[in-house]
């Protein structure tokens, strides 16, 4: 377990948990994380700097790092050809980790560069979480969202191997008034406030802040064409998110969710 390791999470900024995120999915081998999975690598990973013309990673070594590049400009290198550069948001290291392999090319500094740097044993303990484990977790924490957890067990497994994990800093907006929308959230860290235009008023009014355990953006998904309220983080927010085909293939005809009157 995490735990075990005696590894303490490292804060970030939600630009660096975008950042990593991002790199994450952009990454051929690691997009197929679940969310658990991603959160944790993204909770993880502690940041170093490189400076200019060194190497990162050297060809032949054992892998003991996962990195993403947060800042500078590197090169990947084998056997003293060029195979591209890398620019920031993109994962590297990632083949030795998973493959148990030494590393198949050099990744050399070409400026001064800021990393994200996951260590292998981290890695490895999220990786070998077995995947049952990960969905009781998010299994839990869905059974203590009002109306979700009237969904029987099956249906319970399903959502949380469906959901994404979205973060939004304080201050953005998640859901915007009179937009279309796809997406079904569940927020599991932070609070939102909800906004509504109300005929006479110039500025939209304030309705009710939302926090942990609460879903929102159900309606456009619903009997709605449009949002129905504008969403804003306060705080950092960490949501789970549900796609429309998956919102209405698990969710959709909860009664609950379909009755909800504000
Ligand atoms: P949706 O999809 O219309 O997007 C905005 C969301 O705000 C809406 O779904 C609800 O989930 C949520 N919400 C929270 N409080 C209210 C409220 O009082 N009225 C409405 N219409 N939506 C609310």
């Amino acid at each position: 377990r995490l735990q075990d390791l005696e590894i303490a999470k490292v804060e970030k900024d939600f630009r660096s948990k975008h950042l990593i995120k991002d790199a994450l999915y952009d990454n051929d081998f690691l997009a197929n994380l679940d969310s658990t999975q991603t959160r944790e690598i993204i909770d993880y990973m502690y940041p170093i700097d490189v400076i200019a013309d060194s190497y990162i990673i050297q060809q032949g070594d054992e892998g003991n790092h996962l990195y993403v590049l947060a800042e500078g400009e590197a090169e990947a290198v084998r056997d003293d050809k060029l195979l591209g550069k890398i620019t920031p948001g993109k994962a590297f290291g990632e083949l030795a980790i998973l493959y148990n392999c030494t590393r198949t090319a050099s990744v050399k500094a070409l400026t001064d560069t800021k990393l994200w740097v996951l260590d292998r044993s981290v890695f490895q303990v999220i990786m070998m979480r077995s995947g049952l484990q990960r969905q009781e977790e998010i299994v839990n924490f869905l059974r203590s969202v009002p109306d979700l957890k009237n969904l029987d067990e099956e249906k319970l497994a399903k959502v949380a191997d469906a959901l994404e994990v979205e973060y939004y800093s304080a201050g953005n907006y998640v859901i915007h008034e009179g937009e279309t929308g796809d997406t079904f959230f569940v927020l599991y860290e932070g609070q939102v406030k909800v906004t509504q235009k109300m005929p006479g008023k110039g500025e939209p009014q304030m309705v009710r802040l939302l926090e942990k355990g609460c879903y929102f953006g159900e309606k456009a998904l619903l009997q709605e064409e449009r949002r129905t309220a504008t969403i804003i983080a306060i705080t950092d927010v960490e949501c789970l998110t549900l796609d429309r085909d998956s919102f209405v293939q698990l969710i959709g005809d909860l009664r609950e969710l379909k009755e909800r009157d504000y």
